[in-house]
């Protein structure tokens, strides 16, 4: 009896160094410790032993057990350890792989404009303001001297909420806004959206956005418009880039000119761009009217002052080489996907 216990006990142990994982170990457990296993059979078969031989089966049975029981036990830690280290092997992660390009949106080339635009002129000491764009008739037409019969004013060009509300046709009136509220010495610029009843097509569109600048102190002259013009012109579009200023006419301003910039593509030597002049129309400008001074409660013999305005879309088109204003509303990821900014 004694060497079928040790026969049973050196077996297993010699098994035991077979198995490979925790499965092969559970089956060898069960297979000699179990309820019907080698070892516990020998238990069961007692009735066969002599009964002053039977404390000293149990003994070498229970021994047996415990020496089995122990090293299954190491050797399922042994086991455990080498699983974990396969595992953690196989889920190793390369940090040197290249990822997946899930593709990461890019600003709109407008909010590319609108922002640069913003950084060079809040660079030149401007503060940019907002207004509404749902505008009174006073604001949007009357404090910028357009008369009750101008043309602009015409249902044909402007979109009516009432007879006295309308959706603004241009940011001069957040302008108006400020004149009224404020002192000088003022140094803004309104961005915003501004509608007018264009019917859409490679330059025009019903909602486009403009931006105005607004400079009103004592002693402000026409050369402080050429300047801020020009530094406008070279940070937007880069060195080379200048100023032609022509005479013309709008109701808020007198004098008025309607300002060039040297063509960006060409750099002035003439291309198709600007059918060969070398310069690109791009903004109206002049001294705020003295009329609107006054309407607006400025005195208009101590301070004079200038005002410019410009369409951002028509800019950007420029700077990006766009020909068509309606690429820049249509959405399309194909058009959206050239600028990464
Ligand atoms: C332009 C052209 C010329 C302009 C004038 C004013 C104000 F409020 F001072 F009267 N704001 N913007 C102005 C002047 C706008 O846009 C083509």
């Amino acid at each position: 009896m004694r060497e079928k216990v040790l026969e049973i006990t050196n077996r297993t142990l010699e098994e035991l160094k077979t198995c490979q994982d925790s499965q092969a170990l559970e089956q060898l457990r069960v297979r000699v410790l179990g309820k019907k296993g080698e070892l516990t059979s020998i238990l069961r078969g007692m009735g066969q032993v002599e009964p002053e031989m039977r404390p000293k089966v149990g003994q070498w049975v229970n021994e047996a057990r415990e020496t089995i029981e122990n090293a299954i036990s190491e050797s399922q830690k042994e086991i455990a350890k080498r699983e974990k280290e396969k595992r953690l092997q196989a889920e190793a992660i390369d940090v040197t792989l290249p990822v997946n390009d899930r593709s990461a949106g890019s600003l709109h080339p407008m909010t590319l404009v609108l922002e640069e635009l913003f950084d060079i002129f809040t660079g030149m000491g401007f503060e940019a303001v907002e207004g509404p764009e749902v505008e009174f008739d006073h604001y949007n037409f009357e404090l910028m001297n357009i008369p009750k019969n101008h043309p602009a004013r015409d249902a044909q060009d402007t979109f009516y909420i009432d007879d006295n509300i309308v959706l603004r046709t241009h940011t001069s009136p957040v302008q108006a806004r400020i004149m009224t509220t404020r002192k000088p010495p003022i140094r803004i610029v309104s961005f915003g959206r501004v509608y007018r009843a264009d019917e859409a097509d490679a330059t025009h569109s019903p909602v486009f956005h403009q931006l105005e600048g607004l400079v009103i102190d004592e002693n402000i002259s026409m050369g402080d418009l050429k300047g801020t013009l020009d530094t406008f012109a070279r940070r937007l579009y880069g060195d080379g880039v200048t100023t032609r200023f022509r005479p013309s006419f709008f109701p808020f301003t007198e004098p008025s000119a309607e300002v060039d910039l040297t063509c960006a593509a060409c750099r002035g030597k003439g291309c198709r761009i600007c059918k060969d002049t070398g310069w690109i129309e791009v903004l109206g400008s002049g001294m705020v009217n003295p009329k609107v001074l006054e309407m607006c409660g400025i005195d208009s013999k101590k301070y004079s002052g200038f005002a410019f305005g410009m369409g951002v879309e028509r800019l950007a088109n420029l700077k990006y080489n766009v020909p068509d204003m309606r690429y820049l509303y249509e959405n399309d990821i194909r058009f959206l996907k050239h600028f990464r900014g």
